[in-house]
């Protein structure tokens, strides 16, 4: 079933000039692109998009790494799409990640790991509507 999730192109991706070659990875996995903008988060709107982290040791490292630098979110459809991206980052710890996945190739840490991807397809839907509006998903889903 053709399913869509979020990704985001963390500060990190964006600073090392990643940006086309992650995106060229996930066409390649056959992802289509429905959604894309380029924005900075506030510490409020990425406070409020990790809230479920909000006691973890790393949640005030973690706001302040995905502050530093412009994102790009991403709408992307494909069957299965949220276990299918998932698959396509790799593991939270790139030294955890299998080969050839976007994080094993391209993270530095699990604290800077170039990606993020919704985790289910509950949260696909809360997350694609934090950054996009109806009228900016191009309506694919039939
Ligand atoms: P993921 O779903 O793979 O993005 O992983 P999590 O939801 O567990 O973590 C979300 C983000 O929190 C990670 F991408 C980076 C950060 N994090 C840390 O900084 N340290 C940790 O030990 C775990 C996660």
């Amino acid at each position: 079933m053709v399913e869509r999730t979020l990704a985001i192109l963390k500060p990190d991706c964006v600073r090392k000039n990643l940006i086309g070659k992650v995106i060229d990875q996930l066409l390649n996995a056959g992802f289509q692109v429905t959604g894309m903008k380029m924005l900075k988060l506030s510490k409020a709107s990425a406070g409020q998009f990790y809230l479920v982290h909000k006691e973890r040791p790393f949640y005030s490292d973690l706001i302040a790494f995905m502050t530093e630098n412009r994102v790009v979110a991403l709408a992307l459809e494909k069957d299965n799409a949220v276990k299918a991206l998932r698959k396509t980052i790799g593991a939270t710890d790139p030294a955890e990640a299998e080969e050839n996945t976007v994080r094993k190739l391209y993270a530095d840490s699990k604290q800077h790991n170039i990606i993020h991807a919704s985790d289910s397809p509950e949260n696909a839907k809360i997350e694609l509507d934090f950054f996009f509006s109806d009228r900016e998903l191009i309506d694919n889903i039939s």
